[in-house]
């Protein structure tokens, strides 16, 4: 009888046990920024607190991020959700202002999102982004000195720097057997390559490009030299077979374009047969200048997981892992401990690392405050009158 009350006693303790709030349950989010925590949490115990994970305890089963496409190696998610138990629900856009637009709409709860610089300005400027906590993102201190403290986040409070790069033409040699540095390849009206072109889908890369050609500045807001430039992609637009900025590398695989305003790592991929590209598919940087660009991983303020999507930008620059993607992707790494594990040839390469007389005539893209509405006009009556 005593035994039967002591199996009944251990079979309530368990009950009751089973019933409690459990360490492991991802419902509370880890206070960051210094706020106070809302409910006081159990410390974590050494098996629960890894480097690359974090506190466990406090890990969202899933996090969702907004990113450029085929910008992440699909296994450095599956990496992640198998060694932290997250899993990362990635969502793609197609320019910065497409990025600002959603996040705008609002409904869109994302947890990381990934623009470039000048759109971290705005972002910072409308208040939609949170501090950082690098008592979690400690691999900060892996990036290269340069890649840190731009001019879009002097204090390094709200970016984790991702990829960066150019913005030029990819030229199919095969068929364009002369060719130039020059923007002039692209906006020649009499180029024998008509109709076999595209350009990016992206209001200030591509009035970018005919301003530098022009030889304005990347970021002039004279109403009348945005009016010039319009004029000078709707003449070019007759030309173009697509504005894409996503599919732009598989048409110039395919043949269907022969001259492609592209971003460096589309490029290197789709330039070589062993990274499911082409050979003979050249990068040019013009001699007239082009973007030089960086994009960074940020945090919206409205993020449902914060600690869980610094964890994760935090596992992203472990060095090994930084560099895994960095050659997934095609594009230049931030990570300055990352390098040694790169192909030694893919950093010698001097279209993803150029040297510095090339970055010397390279432009930022930065934030034009109130003339963003000027360049969303001319955007919209150029697209209006190229019919696309
Ligand atoms: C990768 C997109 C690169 C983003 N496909 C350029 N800012």
């Amino acid at each position: 009888m005593k035994k039967n009350l002591l199996y009944l006693m251990v079979l309530l303790a368990l009950v009751l046990a089973a019933c409690q709030p459990s360490a492991a349950a991802p419902a509370t989010e880890a206070p960051t920024g210094g706020d106070e925590p809302v409910v006081a949490e159990p410390a974590a115990t050494d098996a629960e607190v890894s480097e690359r994970c974090g506190d466990k305890s406090q890990l969202a089963p899933e996090i969702f991020l907004y990113n450029w496409s085929e910008y992440i190696d699909p296994a450095v998610m599956e990496q992640f959700e198998a060694e932290c138990g997250v899993k990362v629900i990635e969502t793609n856009f197609d320019s910065n202002e497409t990025l600002l637009a959603t996040l705008q709409a609002g409904g869109a709860d994302y947890d990381v999102i990934v623009p470039s610089d000048y759109m971290v300005t705005t972002l910072i400027a409308e208040g939609m982004v949170m501090e950082l906590d690098y008592n979690v993102i400690t691999n900060i201190k892996n990036m290269e000195p340069l890649n840190v403290n731009q001019y879009f986040d002097p204090e390094q409070k709200y970016t984790v720097p991702w990829f960066w790069g150019t913005s030029g033409f990819s030229v199919d040699t095969s068929v364009v057997t002369e060719y130039t540095n020059s923007w002039s390849m692209m906006f020649d009206p009499n180029s024998p390559y008509c109709g076999k072109m595209s350009m990016l889908d992206d209001p200030r890369e591509t009035l970018g490009a005919a301003l530098m050609y022009l030889g304005y500045s990347i970021n002039d807001i004279d109403p009348a030299h945005l009016e010039e430039a319009k004029n000078l992609l709707i003449e070019q637009s007759a030309c173009v077979k697509a504005y894409d900025s996503q599919t732009n590398d598989d048409l110039i695989i395919s043949g269907e374009t022969v001259l492609g305003h592209i971003w460096t790592g589309d490029a290197l991929l789709a330039g070589s047969a062993d990274t499911g590209g082409r050979d003979g598919l050249v990068y040019v940087i013009p001699d007239e200048g082009c973007t030089i660009w960086q994009d960074n991983m940020m945090v919206p303020v409205n993020a449902p997981n914060p600690y869980t999507a610094m964890v994760f930008m935090n596992y992203t620059q472990f060095p090994e892992v930084a560099a895994q993607n960095a050659e997934f992707v095609g594009y230049a790494t931030p990570n300055a401990a990352a390098k040694e594990f790169i192909d030694p040839e893919m950093l010698a390469n001097e279209s993803v690392y150029p040297p510095a007389e090339v970055e010397a005539r390279l432009q930022w893209i930065e934030d034009v405050g109130d003339a963003y509405e000027l360049y969303d006009r001319i955007w919209t009556e150029f697209k209006a009158a190229a019919g696309s």
